[in-house]
């Protein structure tokens, strides 16, 4: 069985040496106990009120789990809490205002710490002036910013009134801004003048404008003043400033609105296998829950520790680890606007310096740049403070995640490698660092509670050594509820395929193969479906595919993805064109469709002309064969082919280059 982007294709699995967290990490940490899995497997599914504890509820729950509705599980139905109010207001009261939340970092060295009482005064006068714009509880505000602190005082000010948030990328499009907002059917935009990218003052407000013309919606919209003079704007009908609201409302307060658990929190779009993204649905209660407990239990953090999650807050990882998780926990929780490159490649280094951080979390494909890059930029640095180190988003192979270990972690920190996806909204598999030993190359184990398998396409688990389809076996906290799109696609995208409803036995399929080991140690292969991983961003082959296609002069297009050093995977375009066209006159549209319609992130590295695509006889296009091609694989047998002799062509082509 080969599948039709091929785990089957055997790439050479390496795990490293095996290493055990050091002594002195496990002393302190929050979970040490290796008990602890037997606890939550004979205690399941109560074993997970160990993580609701973590939150204060404004009425307790009697139920931990409803599983009547399948695969539609709820998560504590009868409690009610206000998340806001978990992340801020209980803080306060526990005497801690004066503590720092947020230390934010500016692209150019501007800093700023908000103090949960300053937190806690920003999301009281902003979501007084939400409600004054008419955000009502369960409207979807659609939240457009650069990592600048007004993002998480606009995610909180929303969860404060119960209304959901949406929150986009800001290097999307205004045309992924425009899908998203109609999809969620949001009236409410919160987004900015610009920001600075690359040194330069970058128009935001613009692209959100052209959004707008394409809703029907009649949409308010708030704008953040984030460059003054150095990008001037003026306000229209509908819009407001952020600033002026806040002075409007200064020391306002408003209640936090008690939401049932299973009230949306938020919305997260994200790469599915069809062109249009899905809208993946969140709760109050069960996602807080997760994201707070892995926070504790996988990241170790304290609330006297510094931890920075260098993440951007527009994708599930800043949700859960910038804000949510260490926000519930009491932490500071550091937010850097900038780039690891500006002005020098030492910034992370001096960040974690300077502020003494504790624990930090990032991407296989920072660390792979910081290993392209060397060790003399970390070695600037006093970098002792750090205590446990975590890598999520991509795979991770051996190499540099021991080059993690010796270079950032001087081999005094675990590392974590935490396996988990938007829809699952907090991490899944990871070793649990002050019990588990690390194996370089493997994420680890299911953590407690969860019940990850690797089964082969009959739904048999394979055997130790042997590779499969990554699926959840129960339903957990954290988990998506349903898509916003429809429950017809929730059940489509993630249960049809392996889980068998005659008999209640439901599998929640990630789109991920994986390999097992004889100690349950999940290595992650990669997806297995039309979405790629470029630094750790998914993105749907389709969607970007349907750009090219829209161009004038293309006649076809496969789009695959072709493993690259530094981001994980590159985005790679076969792309065929009309009689009367050639590659000079499309190849620049091809690129600005691209832009426009998702943004700069999905900008193909190569764009390869042909005068066909290969195709099966039934004439689907042969993009698994493609994807080989691309990443100079021997190829099998391309007999059953209509025409076969297109791949040589191909292959000649990418030769010459
Ligand atoms: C959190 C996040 C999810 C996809 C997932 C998988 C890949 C994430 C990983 C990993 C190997 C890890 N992925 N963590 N692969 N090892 N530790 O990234 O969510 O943006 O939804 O992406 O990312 O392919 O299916 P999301």
């Amino acid at each position: 069985m080969v599948d039709r982007n091929g785990w089957g294709r055997d790439r050479p699995v390496l795990t490293g040496s095996p290493r055990s967290p050091p002594a002195s990490f496990v002393e302190q940490a929050n979970v040490s106990d290796p008990g602890i899995y037997d606890e939550f497997e004979e205690n399941w599914p109560e074993c997970w009120e160990r993580a609701a504890d973590l939150l204060s509820w404004d009425q307790s729950y009697e139920t931990v789990l409803r599983d009547e509705n399948a695969p539609f599980y709820q998560w504590f139905p009868d409690g009610k809490l206000n998340a806001a109010a978990n992340c801020v207001d209980r803080h306060l009261e526990s005497g801690r205002k004066t503590h720092a939340a947020i230390r934010w970092e500016g692209k150019h060295g501007e800093r700023v710490t908000y103090t949960y009482r300053d937190l806690y005064v920003a999301i009281n006068e902003f979501a007084a002036a939400l409600r004054e714009l008419g955000v009502e509880e369960d409207d979807v505000v659609t939240i457009y910013l650069p990592m600048i602190p007004e993002l998480p005082i606009a995610m909180l000010s929303c969860a404060r009134i119960g209304a959901p948030h949406n929150v986009v990328f800001a290097g999307l499009s205004a045309d992924a801004l425009a899908t998203r907002m109609d999809a969620a059917d949001s009236e409410f935009l919160v987004t900015c003048d610009g920001y600075y990218r690359r040194g330069d003052a970058f128009n935001q407000k613009s692209k959100a404008d052209n959004a707008l013309l394409k809703l029907e919606q009649d949409v308010r919209t708030v704008v953040v003043d984030r460059l003054g003079d150095d990008l001037p704007h003026v306000l229209g009908d509908d819009e407001y400033d952020y600033h002026e609201l806040r002075e409007l409302f200064a020391g306002e307060t408003v209640d936090p609105v008690p939401r049932d658990a299973e009230d949306m929190l938020f919305l997260m779009y994200t790469s599915g296998t069809t062109g249009e993204p899905k809208g993946v649905v969140h709760t109050t209660g069960g996602y807080l829950a997760h994201a707070a407990w892995t926070s504790h239990a996988v990241l170790d953090v304290k609330p006297e520790d510094t931890y920075w999650c260098a993440a951007d807050i527009g994708w599930i990882t800043g949700h859960s680890y910038i804000i949510y998780g260490p926000l519930a926990l009491g932490t500071t929780t550091v937010m850097y606007e900038g780039t690891p490159d500006y002005p020098d490649r030492d910034r992370l280094w001096e960040i974690v310096d300077r502020n003494a951080v504790d624990i930090f979390y990032t991407a296989p494909t920072a660390i792979r740049a910081f290993m392209k890059w060397g060790p003399e930029y970390p070695d600037r640095h006093e970098l002792s403070s750090l205590r446990l180190l975590g890598t999520v988003g991509e795979p991770i192979s051996p190499r540099p995640w021991n080059w993690y270990y010796d270079h950032i972690g001087n081999g005094e920190c675990p590392v974590v490698d935490t396996w988990w996806q938007t829809e699952t909204g907090a991490v899944t598999v990871s070793t649990l660092p002050g019990v588990d030993e690390m194996k370089p190359g493997a994420a680890g184990p299911s953590l407690p509670g969860m019940d990850v398998r690797v089964i082969d396409e009959d739904g048999t688990e394979v055997d130790p050594g042997d590779s499969g389809y990554l699926t959840i076996a129960r339903p957990w906290p954290g988990m998506v509820r349903t898509l916003y799109d429809g429950d017809e696609r929730f059940r489509t995208e993630y249960w049809d395929r392996f889980s068998d409803p005659e008999n209640d036995d439901w599998r929640y399929f990630s789109g991920d193969a994986a390999r097992i080991d004889e100690d349950g140690y999940i290595t992650v292969l990669g997806r297995v479906d039309d979405v790629i991983n470029v630094s750790g961003r998914r993105l749907s082959t389709m969607e970007i595919e349907s750009a090219i296609t829209g161009v004038e002069g293309v006649a076809e297009a496969a789009v695959v993805g072709r493993s690259s050093e530094t981001t994980g995977t590159d985005v790679y375009a076969y792309v065929s064109t009309e009689g009367g066209y050639d590659d000079t006159d499309v190849r620049e549209a091809i690129v600005d469709s691209i832009e426009t319609a998702i943004g700069p992130i999905a900008r193909p590295t190569e764009i390869l002309f042909t005068p066909e695509l290969p195709k099966t006889r039934s004439g689907k296009i042969m993009r698994r064969l493609l994807e080989d091609v691309a990443n100079g694989e021997e190829l099998g047998d391309t007999s059953a082919l209509r025409n076969p002799e297109i791949v040589g062509e191909i292959q000649a082509e990418i030769g010459e280059e």
